[in-house]
């Protein structure tokens, strides 16, 4: 409400400078003044010198904007494989944007001054010069087919994954708002699925009486080895996601009713990039701005806020709802030694289905044990194949 007053206000403001400076145009009349439409030397002398203030209001404004900002990109300190190659093409992708930007500006504010109106000085007619027309069809033809073929050889390169590569499978599963991983188990192959089977437990729907399924695992963490390519196969319940890892540089669209898929080679620890000096600042950054928070909250009788601590991070980067900004799930990265060890922990889902349907006095068997509840099995869903 407050807003709209403000407004209001604003709006009657306006309305009453335009007549004022109606009147005062009104109280000049028959005076000496140029009232003629037509610019003359005076007014383009003005609009010259303006075009070289807007220049330079442009150059500060770009510069403030790179000092202020400039630490905020994810340009360096990849956390994966592919990362540097990411990283390259956009450092050679802004430089060469913040150079042209730099000279076109230039040159197209001071032609725009050095050609103003002036009295009784006519234009050149200039039909056309093909020397000059074809340097600059030239120039940014080969810069862009240059940017373009790189950024396709690193695409191919990023995006490919060699079949009999020793790869971890592990699919990404979203629906709003949170994320689920399901990793493939000692056969490296994921047990079919389909949404119909979402039941208790089985909340991404897998196929339990599919042999492949036996020994998946189903996680709301995802835990990663360091040094080890990850092949995510995406899939989504419900509506279009999107799965980013921002300090893997990768990204994949969660299609539903088909699989994603995107590969990565995690190249340093969560510790390690705790560690990293780029982290270090960025964290001890935040802490200064909760600090503060903090102490506002306190001043209120509210709680303080616990200090933060870097954690890589799956989020979602389409806007798939009203959480959507609150749709993300921790990333571990660690050595292989204590990822098989997290790993050994995690129950398989097919257990964790026994033990929804077992009654109370029954213990959970082994993995392989048979389903008691496969009603749905015989029901002839149709799965979506997730296995390589
Ligand atoms: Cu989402």
């Amino acid at each position: 409400m407050t807003s709209l007053l403000v407004i209001v206000v604003l709006v009657l403001l306006a309305v009453a400078v335009w007549q004022l400076t109606k009147i005062f145009d009104l109280t000049q009349v028959g005076g000496l003044r140029d009232n003629s439409q037509i610019a003359n030397d005076k007014d383009n002398n003005v609009n010259g010198y303006l075009m070289f203030g807007f220049l330079v209001f442009i150059y500060i404004t770009m510069i403030y904007c790179v000092a202020k900002f400039g630490h905020l990109p994810l340009m360096s300190n990849p956390a994966s494989e592919h990362g540097t190659d990411v990283d390259n093409l956009m450092w050679i992708s802004m430089i060469l944007i913040f150079i042209v930007q730099i000279i076109t500006q230039a040159l197209l504010h001071y032609f725009s001054f050095k050609y103003r109106g002036k009295q009784g000085q006519k234009a050149l007619y200039f039909a056309d010069n093909d020397k000059l027309e074809f340097i600059w069809t030239i120039i940014p033809v080969i810069v862009l087919a240059g940017l373009i073929l790189y950024g396709l050889y690193a695409w191919t390169n990023i995006m490919f994954v060699d079949e009999d590569e020793d790869v971890i499978v592990v699919e990404l599963y979203a629906k709003q708002f949170s994320w689920e991983a399901r990793y493939s188990g000692e056969d490296n192959v994921l047990g079919k699925a389909n949404v119909r089977y979402i039941k208790g437990v089985n909340t991404t729907g897998v196929d339990v009486t599919d042999p492949n399924a036996q020994d998946d695992r189903v996680t709301n963490e995802l835990h990663l080895p360091k040094g080890k390519k990850i092949l995510f196969k995406m899939r989504s319940q419900d509506v279009l996601h999107s799965a980013y890892m921002p300090h893997f540089r990768a990204q994949m669209n969660c299609v539903p009713g088909m699989v994603t898929q995107f590969a990565f080679t995690p190249t340093k620890t969560t510790s390690e990039m705790r560690q990293h000096p780029d982290i270090v600042e960025k964290v001890a950054h935040i802490n200064e701005l909760r600090a503060k928070k903090s102490q506002e909250l306190i001043a209120k009788g509210e709680t303080a806020l616990d200090p933060y601590t870097f954690d890589f991070l799956l989020l979602c980067n389409k806007i798939c709802g009203a959480s959507h900004y609150n749709m993300q799930m921790k990333i571990v990265v660690e050595d292989e030694k204590d990822f098989n060890a997290w790993m050994k922990e995690q129950p398989t889902l097919v257990s964790a289905v026994k033990a929804e349907n077992a009654p109370e006095e029954t213990e959970v068997v082994g993995p392989t044990a048979p389903i008691k509840d496969s009603a749905h099995a015989a029901t002839g869903v149709p799965t979506i194949p997730t296995a390589r």
